[in-house]
């Protein structure tokens, strides 16, 4: 709950369990909710698979479940975005899976992912009848899937037996759950994404920014609440496919990198024990590509250059951000936004149009394109004063020069999942 009040899809989801599911079968339990976060990342792209440093935060918007537990294995869901309903069994997951996929819309894939990786780590669940709502811009670069997942993840904990708790002395930690619903997006989408947003929204904290390691997964939290700064997110209206992209294509160019360089180090340094221990573009230090990006091909130079600078920057902003000085972290922000799109080559036309409309505004402190790529938005520091002089540019501009209308959003940082027995208000 947010003050004591659920927040506002948790709310539509409860109002339209009533209408959404007769009440044929006898449930067995209350009327439970759960809830987790869409995210913003402030810098760290792609360096979530090379076992990388990210600082995300999650925003105040959220995907929501309302539900009943059911005497048996059957999953009934209703998508209000989709005016849809989807069906499925707990029975026999993991091993059926792959053909109950196949048989659902996309959306239900991932509440059947999360529900088999539960099941794979030994949690019993039941079935249950539940509404989907959400504020999350399908598609948008927030983490929509994500925010599921997680919702997914808690509801189903809360529809088990009401019992399981997460994080300090819980059955799962938050880590666990985060890294769960990862595996739960790699088999319902194919897209082999990094931890990145499910940690996000599992680790939101009011007013904070978590800077996390990829490969230990050890966090820290940073403030992230200057009353004179604003985070404007800006969604292009380009709808991205990670699976059809060019996605687990610049992963496997990052491991192919790594082993080359790897090799390079170990051939030229054999007395450097700490060569044998590189196991991903993390384990390169900038002074290292430097020295040894010449024996990677064009295209693997840039991909992995692209993730060492990254890495360095995520940690460049932490500096930045212990000293308060938002200028400096949204100059990195726009070298951010140049990497992605020359190096990594995963912008777009109309990322690039936002990012240059935000370039002319005085006032914007930073911006950058965020997520996956090829769509999706931007992340934008803005001076408070100067939010309106934003907004209108990307209004004046955007559609003369893309032919597409972007959607502005304020976000703030905000708390992480929940779950409850639903109590009206
Ligand atoms: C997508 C993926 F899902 C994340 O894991 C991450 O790699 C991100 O793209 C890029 O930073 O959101």
């Amino acid at each position: 709950m947010i003050n004591g009040r659920y927040p506002q899809p948790v709310v539509e989801a409860a109002r339209q369990f009533p209408e959404a599911f007769q009440e044929e079968i006898a449930y067995a339990g209350p009327l439970a909710v759960a809830w987790a976060p869409g995210r913003v990342n402030i810098i760290g792209e792609h360096t979530d698979y090379n076992d990388g440093y990210v600082l995300p935060l999650a925003v105040d918007r959220v995907s929501a479940f309302a539900g009943r537990k059911r005497q048996d294995k059957t999953v009934r869901l209703w998508s209000a975005h989709f005016q849809a309903y989807a069906q499925f069994t707990l029975e026999d997951l993991p091993a059926s899976f792959e053909a109950q996929r196949q048989t659902l819309p996309g959306w239900a894939r991932y509440v059947l992912g999360v529900a088999t990786e539960l099941t794979r780590v030994g949690i019993a669940l039941s079935g249950f009848d539940a509404t989907l709502t959400g504020d999350v811009p399908l598609g948008g670069g927030m983490s929509s899937s994500a925010s599921l997942e997680v919702a997914t993840a808690y509801a189903c904990l809360q529809f088990a037996d009401g019992q399981h708790s997460i994080g300090d002395g819980g059955r799962l930690t938050k880590m666990e759950v985060a890294a769960l619903c990862q595996r739960a997006e790699q088999i319902a989408s194919g897209v082999m994404c990094g931890i990145l947003d499910q940690a996000a929204s599992c680790l939101g904290e009011p007013g904070k920014t978590a800077l996390l390691d990829c490969r230990s997964l050890a966090y820290h939290y940073y403030p992230f609440e200057d009353p004179e700064v604003t985070i404007v997110v800006i969604d292009t209206s380009v709808r991205h496919d990670l699976a059809e992209t060019a996605y687990n294509e610049r992963r496997e160019q990052c491991e192919e990198a790594t082993c080359l360089l790897r090799e390079a180090i170990l051939n030229a340094e054999p007395e450097n024990s700490s060569a044998s221990e590189i196991k991903a573009l993390r384990d390169i230090t900038p002074e290292q590509f430097e020295r040894y990006q010449y024996v990677l091909s064009e295209v693997l130079r840039k991909r992995a250059g692209y993730v060492v600078a990254e890495d360095a920057r995520v940690l460049r902003v932490v500096e930045a951000l212990k000293q308060n000085d938002f200028g400096i972290v949204g100059a990195i922000l726009w070298d951010g936004h140049a990497g992605l799109r020359d190096e990594y080559e995963v912008s777009c036309p109309e990322l690039d149009v936002l990012v240059d409309i935000a370039q002319q505004v005085p006032g914007v402190l930073g911006g950058r394109m965020m997520g996956g790529g090829f769509g999706g938005c931007t992340v934008n520091l803005v001076r408070r004063e100067a939010v309106d002089a934003l907004t209108q540019a990307v209004e004046q501009q955007y559609f003369p020069r893309t032919g597409r209308h972007a959607s502005i959003d304020i976000c703030r940082a905000a708390g992480g999942p929940g779950m409850a027995v639903w109590e009206a208000e």
